[in-house]
């Protein structure tokens, strides 16, 4: 999975970077205009795999990973202009989820650059509206291209084209629509027909959307009611809105002692870190689950859709066990930990025999019979 962190300068998104990935990424540098800043994969933490570790002893254990990407350069106005650049446009586009940093710290010596004309006051409110709308235009610039394309064409296409032709046609006027009443188009609930034409455009408003709001730490005390305020009004499907103490968690997740570090979250009055609960939110945002494998060579967690088949999670593992897929043996995790070993599970039927179309539960152990 990748996320893209995206803000405008100064909100806080190489200091949110680090929170996330427990790296010690310069503050000082300025993100460069559309490039990739810094990146980092993190593990993602779930404690069911070494609980699984102790049954099956393996040689290793893999977590899942999320690649974070914390990309430089959202001037305001890049959406309208040309300063959208291609490598800007390209870097987003990459990623399966983004996560919006929006400063609500208020600190006079860092200046807050937003609009050329709006006065340098710290306002997240005003932020998220201009942040979804710079990534609006950029999908309407798209969509605008495309359907004077579709109409200067319109006598060239062959009979055969005509139908696809009308069903695009008909999607992008429905996007445009939407985007124009600024609904961004992860909140359009399409259809499977309507997303598989809209895919090859990559559009950056149909992309799940985190916004993090950056607290200081002195307003750790009003974070619920300000969460609560600004979910109500920006919580839409595929949107998710979290307030976090960006500085204050970076500095805590920079600490390689847990203990100190569990310290320090409970005398700021953090219950669960940032690092853990953007992973969760970013799962949730996009639908997606885990499931584990488990041998004597390693136990590996892996992520997939929810709603997979069976057939289809044996493709995470491996393209050859999809394509020579016969059966799953699976077990969920609570029967497999209740019961102690695969063994007591297949003596108490609580490891299944299961076919291509079973769909895959959070938390089940798969052993994948295939054939090549
Ligand atoms: N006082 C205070 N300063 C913060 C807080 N969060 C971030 N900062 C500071 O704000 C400045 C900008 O933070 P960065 O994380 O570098 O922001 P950025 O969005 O990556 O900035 P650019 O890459 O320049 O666009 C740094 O000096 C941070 O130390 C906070 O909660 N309180
Ligand atoms: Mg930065």
């Amino acid at each position: 999975m990748q996320v893209a962190i995206i803000g405008l300068p100064t909100s806080g998104k190489t200091t949110v970077f680090n929170a996330l990935t427990r790296a010690h990424a310069d503050l000082n540098i300025h993100s460069p205009a559309g490039m990739e800043a810094n990146v980092a994969v993190v593990k993602v933490p779930d404690a069911r795999l070494s609980k699984l570790a102790s049954i099956f002893k393996p040689k290793r254990i893999v977590p899942a990973d999320i690649t974070y990407v914390d990309i430089g350069g959202f001037a305001v106005g890049f959406g309208q202009t040309e300063g959208f650049s291609g490598q800007l446009l390209s870097n987003v586009q990459k990623a399966d989820t983004l996560v919006q940093v929006v400063r609500a710290f208020v600190d006079p010596t860092i200046p807050h650059i937003t609009l050329p004309h709006t006065e340098e006051t710290v306002d997240p409110e005003r932020d998220i509206t201009t942040l979804d709308m710079e990534l609006a235009f950029s999908d309407l610039g798209i969509i605008e291209r495309r359907l004077e394309r579709i109409r200067d064409s319109q006598h060239k296409v062959k009979p055969t084209e005509r139908a696809a032709y009308e069903l695009e046609a008909a999607v992008l006027a429905k996007l445009k629509s939407a985007l124009e009443a600024d609904t961004p188009i992860r909140a359009l609930n399409l259809s499977d027909e309507e997303d598989k034409v809209i895919r090859p455009f990559q559009f950056l408003t149909a992309k799940p959307m985190l916004v993090l709001v950056n607290i200081h730490e002195s307003q750790i005390p009003e974070a619920g009611d300000l969460e609560a305020r600004l979910r109500q009004k920006h919580v839409r499907p595929r949107t998710e809105v979290a307030v976090v103490p960006g500085k204050v968690e970076m500095e805590i997740a920079q600490l390689d002692d847990e203990e100190l570090a569990a310290e320090f979250r409970q005398s700021v009055g953090i219950t669960e870190s940032a690092l853990g609960r953007v992973i969760r939110l970013c799962y949730h945002l996009l639908g997606y689950l885990s499931f584990f494998t488990g041998g004597p060579d390693e136990v590996r967690a892996w992520t997939i859709r929810k709603g997979a088949s069976a057939q289809k999670a044996a493709g995470a593992i491996h393209s050859d066990m999809e394509r020579g897929f016969i059966r799953a043996e699976v077990v969920h995790y609570d029967d497999l930990t209740r019961v102690g070993s695969l063994a007591e599970a297949r003596k108490q039927g609580l490891l299944r025999l299961e076919g291509k179309n079973y769909v895959v539960k959070d938390g089940d152990l798969l052993t994948v019979l295939f054939n090549v």
